[in-house]
């Protein structure tokens, strides 16, 4: 069994589209899902030339799937999704972004990679509120391996500042 954390991210097309399509990724992960956090409006990390994103993060567990086949999943729903890479633009708009943030093995152990392809945890995790305010609703003693405590991430000066611009849409998924 592999449990990961999944980040889901979009901002093309509006809110409401985007939504519909969180919506139909969770549908497609259908009993994988353990816990799923509210939607959040954040604002755009990293490339600041483009709209607010909605994001929010969903637990889920698969005993079939080892963390490769999990990362081929994802990109699977992304592609669903219509998600089209813009190389010149790194952080730029997407209609769906489905990052693995971490995972864990059948007996809770965290799984760690270096590889360019799969790194776990997510090598940009602990910097984004957008990740960790969702992930601690749901899970508030939650740790990010190599991290420590989601909450104590969440106390870092910069981390806070952010944490405040995450905000809860109400926009429900389960
Ligand atoms: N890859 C390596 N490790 C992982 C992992 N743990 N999970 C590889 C998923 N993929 C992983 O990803 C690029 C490559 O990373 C993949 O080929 C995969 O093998 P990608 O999804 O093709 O491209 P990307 O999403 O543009 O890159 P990346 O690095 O995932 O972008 P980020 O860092 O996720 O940034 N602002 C807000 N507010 N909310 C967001 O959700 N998202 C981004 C995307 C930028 N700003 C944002 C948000
Ligand atoms: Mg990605």
């Amino acid at each position: 069994m592999t449990r990961v954390l999944l980040s889901l991210g979009g901002n093309l097309g509006g809110p409401a589209a985007v939504l519909a399509v969180f919506r139909k990724t969770l549908a497609a992960l259908g009993d994988a899902v353990v816990a799923v956090s509210p939607v959040y409006e954040t604002p755009p990390w990293g490339d600041p030339d483009q709209p607010p994103y909605r994001n929010a993060v969903v637990l889920a567990d698969r005993p079939d799937l080892d963390p490769e086949a999990w990362l081929a999943l994802t990109q699977e729903l992304e592609n669903t999704a219509g998600r089209v890479r813009d190389p010149a633009r790194r952080f730029g708009p997407r209609v769906l972004d489905v990052d693995i943030i971490a995972a864990w093995d059948e007996s809770g152990e965290a799984v760690h990679s270096d590889d360019e392809r799969l790194t776990l945890p997510h090598p940009r995790a602990h910097l984004r509120a957008f990740v960790l305010v969702p992930w601690s609703k749901i899970e508030p003693d939650a740790v990010l391996p190599g991290h420590g405590p989601v909450a104590g991430l969440l106390t870092d000066t910069t981390l806070a500042a952010d944490a405040r611009q995450v905000t809860p849409t109400g926009e429900a998924l389960g």
